[in-house]
């Protein structure tokens, strides 16, 4: 068994700069001409792509078409932080996919920031910015731990229809593996043959077990049944899939309730971890998914995906602000390597296009 069973705790070298550059673009993007721009072609258009039917009308002006709050507090730089700047801010951030709430949240830290000392230069403001953001998303960067017990130590992944489960429970599963771990996963999603095929693919590919049934079984039978056999063969961790689209929703969330009633006959202390799966390009939808998963099953973890492909990263920020669950890992592509630790710190810095090297822990920016 590994030594220090940190699996969720590192991130990776180059990561996040990956991150940076699927939100923000190449370099960086430090065109601080974004209010300016007009919107992206409806080829590009994220809400287009992400596969909504109606076209977008063009944005106003001053409406980024991409979440580069960098760019959106550059007009700060030499000016006061005044209800003019307060209120562009905001624009930005609720543009941004942050919720009104948290957006006023977001714009109280900064001014209050922006007050004491002397925003400067175009840097200056945006780690004005970035430090308010690394404030909301701090309490919530608490990486999955997984302790040396109970065994199998046991993932439900929960979320809707296509948000990511599947593939998160692949790259999960890689990632585990690598770190020493027995792995083993359960086809919980038996609402059509394909996504039981789908996790067996994945289960070939990282040489991983995979306890299925046949399409239309018991979902809480199939992860009894897998709970019993990684027991049986020493699994450290048991992945469970789950439908995201039944009949409706209150039917989905019974189901749910119904396999966590079932793995506690097994162990009461189980779902050891309850990680919903959020797609980031669904915007305040993602926070409204989360929040009635909380309700119904009580959630321990959050995973989001899809940064890379229309997610703007504000969802994370009104997430942070709004829910109390620990944001545990964030995506942005379809591979095993997409994945990796949500951090704070790397997070705030790639949205507001700043570097952590040079940033000033003691919060005070002064000018040259
Ligand atoms: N671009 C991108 N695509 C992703 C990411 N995560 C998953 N996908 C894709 O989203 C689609 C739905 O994923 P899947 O795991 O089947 O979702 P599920 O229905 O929740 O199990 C698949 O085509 C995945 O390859 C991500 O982080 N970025
Ligand atoms: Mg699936």
């Amino acid at each position: 068994m590994p030594a220090d069973t940190n699996s969720g705790t590192r991130s990776r070298a180059g990561f996040f700069a990956r991150l940076k550059e699927r939100l923000l673009g190449p370099e960086g993007d430090t065109d601080a001409g974004t209010t300016a721009q007009p919107a992206a072609s409806p080829a590009t258009d994220p809400v287009v792509a992400a596969g909504t039917a109606t076209v977008v009308p063009a944005p106003s002006a001053r409406k980024p078409s991409r979440f580069r709050l960098g760019a959106a507090l550059d007009w700060l730089a030499g000016r006061k932080f005044d209800e003019q700047t307060a209120e562009e801010l905001e624009m930005h951030l609720l543009a941004a996919d942050v919720s009104l709430e948290t957006a006023a949240d977001i714009v109280r830290r900064v001014r209050k920031k922006a007050g004491g000392r002397n925003v400067v230069t175009i840097d200056d403001a945006r780690q004005v910015l970035r430090e308010a953001l690394v404030e909301i998303l701090e309490p919530r960067a608490k990486p999955l731990v997984i302790p040396a017990a109970p065994r199998p130590f046991v993932i439900l992944m929960v979320g809707v229809n296509g948000s990511g489960k599947t593939t998160t429970i692949g790259k999960l599963a890689r990632r585990l593996k690598d770190d020493g771990f027995r792995v083993m996963l359960a086809a919980g999603d038996t609402f059509r043959a394909a996504a039981i095929e789908q996790l067996q693919v994945w289960g070939e590919r990282n040489d991983v077990p995979v306890v299925a049934q046949q399409a239309g079984a018991d979902p809480a039978a199939v992860i009894y049944d897998a709970f019993e056999a990684a027991r049986a063969r020493g699994i450290d961790v048991l992945l469970a899939d789950t439908a995201g689209r039944l009949q409706n929703k209150a039917h989905l969330m019974q189901e749910l309730q119904k396999v966590v009633r079932v793995m506690r006959r097994l162990d009461p202390t189980a779902p050891h971890e309850t990680m919903i799966v959020l797609d980031a390009s669904l915007g305040q939808n993602a926070v409204a998914q989360a929040k009635q998963f909380h309700e119904a099953i009580g959630l321990t973890g959050i995973t989001m995906t899809k940064l890379d492909a229309g997610g703007k990263g504000g969802v994370l920020l009104t997430l942070a602000g709004e829910l109390k669950v620990p944001v545990r890992f964030i995506g942005i592509g379809e591979q095993a390597a997409d994945m990796d630790v949500f951090d704070a710190a790397e997070f705030a810095a790639a949205l507001t296009g700043t570097s952590l090297a040079g940033t000033s822990p003691g919060g005070t920016t002064t000018a040259a």
